[in-house]
């Protein structure tokens, strides 16, 4: 399970979170969001003081780089045809990773349609794949893979109405030999340990514990019982 926090919301929550995860800790927090926080390097910071897993940063773009961070999610919006998050974005951050000597996690990100316009859709001006498009996900996902990307995104968007059909994670799963991490919508300990038990590798939760921290222990709770 990885844990998704986002610098531009902050606040309270993170409060009443931090002190959860240091009980329990993740296996991964991931930070990051679509706007840009000038807050990223100083929320990675208070993190470290509860919790010693690896901290990754998760960025809407290259503005969000950040040197505290263990190491950079590098994500190519592979399910898009938006130069910008191909390799636009990737230029623009490549000296500060090159100075910085920031470890690098090349991940082929997919967004599927999820209900309702997401952020991430509307930022990064492109078509998220059919929900019902297993081939679609199937054959982009493995493009990626060809590529060299090191993992696969599957992306519902922070919030998501509806998180990824298990049927697209089972499908893209029993398709790659590289690690699957699935993210977006996803709210109860019920919805994580279907999608774990559809394939996903690493379930990403955000929304539902900024909204409700004290879900976590159940969560955990539901892992154990995996
Ligand atoms: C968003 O996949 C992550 O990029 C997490 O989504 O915030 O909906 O849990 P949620």
């Amino acid at each position: 399970m990885a844990i998704l926090i986002d610098p531009h919301k902050g606040g309270n929550q993170l409060s009443q979170l931090l002190p959860l995860l240091q009980k329990w800790p993740p296996h991964y927090i991931l930070v990051g969001g679509s706007m840009v926080s000038d807050t990223t390097t100083t929320v990675i910071e208070t993190i470290r003081q509860y919790v010693s897993v690896p901290v990754f940063l998760f960025p809407g773009s290259a503005a969000q780089f950040s040197p505290a961070a263990d190491a950079l999610m590098y994500l190519s919006l592979i399910s898009g045809r938006n130069p910008d998050y191909l390799i636009g974005q990737h230029v623009q951050s490549a000296m500060q990773v090159y100075q910085t000597k920031m470890p690098v996690i090349p991940v082929g990100y997919m967004l599927v349609e999820s209900g309702s316009l997401t952020s991430v859709q509307y930022v990064s001006c492109t078509q998220p794949i059919p929900r019902t498009k297993n081939d679609i996900a199937v054959a982009t996902a493995l493009a990626g893979q060809y590529l060299g990307q090191q993992a696969i995104y599957l992306e519902g968007g922070s919030g998501a109405q509806q998180p990824v059909p298990l049927s697209m994670i089972t499908a893209v799963k029993q398709h790659l030999s590289i690690p699957l991490i699935v993210g977006g919508g996803i709210r109860t300990p019920q919805a994580m340990t279907d999608a774990f038990a559809a394939g996903a590798d690493v379930v990403v939760i955000g929304n539902v514990l900024e909204e409700n921290p004290s879900l976590y222990p159940q969560l955990v709770q539901s892992l154990a019982l995996l």
